[in-house]
């Protein structure tokens, strides 16, 4: 006769109402003993719950964003013949597997500047065995980063730094056991937690630019059975996943360091890292990576096969001071470096004749300036770029294997520079918008990015991106594609120049604009027309009527 087990939160220590931030399972899938159920993450904890039988899903009672506490049921399996108590009052045998809570170990000053990072409350559970073991002496860490992962017979816990610095010591190595309070490692930096300039930046931002990240194919580089891919910037210790996604991962035999993260605080989800394996295997579908083995892998055709990244001990030749990357700058670094590899990029260069609008622009702002309106040159771009877009479908559009989606919408980015690194606000529907409401848009949008307070539907959706560095000087430069963009218009520093009119050179307002296309999706002819066409718009926005 068929049972049904109820599985519940168990004992997770010193964590109450903790947020589920990933849900492994879904109704009717088999589960063995010690599948990965649930993870469940506090602001300073990470707890994976696997199963405590073997059995079927008949129901998850939790979806991501819900809360859940000690006791919560959160699956209910049906399993036959198992030796394991009905759902309504589970028996000891039967009782949920009691995961251990991944929680930030205890920062505690030891001699001066040095923390110790401790095992942290745990729940029921003593002397639990090391199984990995993610710093090494010298590594500089941020708050968050994994330390270690402890493993009873029941029960995985990732433990995170709770404090930014150098790790000066390990004081446990793979096959120890340990309990609350054994001193894993001491760091020498910082003394707290979110006090340093390496600590974490806001959660805000993160989760925007996680967000963008999440839009786009994670495919940027190899798996071990694939040909190697370029350079591996991050370590594993830097990769924020739980225990069960780094087991998914190995089994998979992908390089957790080379998937691009969609989860809360930069974690990386299962989900992600089958995007990244689907990712490879269009690639390789495609032709555009080799398997390793195959004759181009070898060759450089596909795998890179590029020499490794030069490691060179700068203090030898002066002063130096490192500083880990921005979480930011990491999640955008790794879908820069993905959409620079993968996507043939090409740039072509063009001038627009700003000289009208741009007297037109400031003769509307003294017009506008009691309302407190302010019209911006990139507000005219934006609408020039939906134009643009309007007359030629193929830039507004997605590669999706072999078919090109068609987006019949047009969301706008624009690239924004901020204390914590480079963010892509999208102004939605900018069609449907007067230039003066976009400039007032963008201004709102560019502020909440400065400030780390951008939600993440705020960077979603974008059809074509404009990075504008016209506040900043310039005459050119190559801007990447902002996948699963296919184009994007980088834009500098307008200038007055001799102009030929056909009689004598006249001085004009010229605007320097540099498109980048995807050459898979776009060919040259039709972006040089697209970018004639867009520095006419500039130059006279009645073309738009024509
Ligand atoms: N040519 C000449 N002057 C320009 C110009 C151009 N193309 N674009 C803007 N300016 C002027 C503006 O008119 C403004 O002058 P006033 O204050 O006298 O009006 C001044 O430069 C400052 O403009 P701004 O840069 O603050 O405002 P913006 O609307 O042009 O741009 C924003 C807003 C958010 C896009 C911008 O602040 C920003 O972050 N730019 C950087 C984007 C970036 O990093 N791109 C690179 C991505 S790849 O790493």
């Amino acid at each position: 006769m068929s049972q049904l087990i109820e599985v519940k939160v168990p004992d997770i220590g010193d964590f109450k109402d903790v947020p589920v931030i990933e849900v492994f399972v879904k109704v009717g899938d088999t589960v063995k003993l010690d599948d990965p159920l649930l993870t469940l993450e506090s602001d300073k904890a990470t707890m994976e719950v696997p199963s405590s039988a073997a059995g079927v899903v008949k129901e998850v009672r939790v979806k991501v964003g819900d809360r859940a506490g000690e006791g919560a049921v959160v699956v209910v399996l049906e399993a036959a013949g198992v030796a394991a108590a009905p759902a309504a009052a589970p028996t000891p045998a039967a009782a949920p597997v009691a995961a251990v809570p991944a929680a930030a170990p205890v920062a505690a000053p030891a001699a001066a500047g040095k923390i110790e990072l401790t095992v942290p409350d745990i729940g029921d559970f003593k002397d639990v065995p090391v199984i990995e073991v993610f710093i090494k002496v010298g590594d500089v860490i941020a708050v968050d980063a994994p330390v270690a992962t402890l493993e009873s017979d029941k029960a995985t816990m990732e433990v995170p730094s709770s404090a930014a610095g150098v790790v000066k010591q390990v004081l446990v190595k793979v096959g120890d056991r340990v309990a609350v309070g054994a001193v894993l490692a001491v760091l020498e930096g910082v003394a707290a937690a979110g006090a340093t300039p390496v600590a974490a930046p806001t959660a805000a931002p993160v989760a925007a630019v996680q967000a963008a990240a999440a839009q786009t194919p994670a495919a940027s580089a190899s798996t071990g059975a694939l040909a190697a891919g370029p350079v591996a910037t991050a370590s594993a210790a830097m990769s924020h996943a739980s225990p069960g996604v780094r087991r998914f991962a190995r089994e998979l035999g992908v390089d957790i360091t080379k998937v691009v993260a969609s989860g809360p605080k930069g974690r990386i989800l299962q989900d992600d890292v089958q995007n990244f394996v689907k990712g490879i295997l269009a690639q390789v579908s495609s032709g555009a990576l080799a398997p390793a083995g195959s004759a181009s892998a070898g060759g450089g055709v596909g795998g890179l096969n590029l020499l490794a990244w030069p490691k060179v001990d700068f203090a030898k030749f002066g002063a130096v001071e490192s500083q880990p990357l921005s979480r930011i700058k990491k999640i955008s670094g790794a879908n820069l470096h993905r959409n620079w590899v993968v996507i043939p990029h090409v740039t072509n260069h063009d001038d627009a004749d700003i000289t009208d609008l741009e007297a037109f622009r400031v003769s509307m702002n003294k017009e506008l300036e009691k309302s407190g309106s302010k019209l911006t040159m990139l507000a005219f771009m934006i609408k020039a770029a939906v134009a643009a877009l309007q007359k030629f479908p193929e830039f507004n559009a997605s590669l999706d294997g072999d078919n090109l989606v068609l987006k019949k919408y047009f969301h706008i980015g624009f690239a924004a520079d901020t204390p914590n690194g480079l963010v892509v606000p999208v102004i939605k529907d900018a069609d449907k918008k007067g230039v003066i409401e976009i400039a007032k848009e963008m201004g709102d949008l560019a502020k909440l990015a400065r400030e780390g307070k951008l939600k993440p539907d705020q960077m979603q959706g974008g059809c074509f991106t404009i990075s504008s560095l016209g506040g900043i000087g310039g005459v050119y430069f190559t801007p990447i594609i902002n996948a699963p963009e296919v184009a994007i218009m980088g834009v500098c520093k307008s200038q007055i120049r001799p102009v030929w009119d056909g009689k004598q050179f006249a001085p004009r307002l010229m605007l320097p604009l540099s498109l980048s296309w995807d050459h898979r999706v776009i060919d040259g002819a039709s972006a040089a027309r697209f970018n004639a066409y867009f520095a006419g718009v500039l130059q006279d926005f009645r073309r738009v009527l024509l």
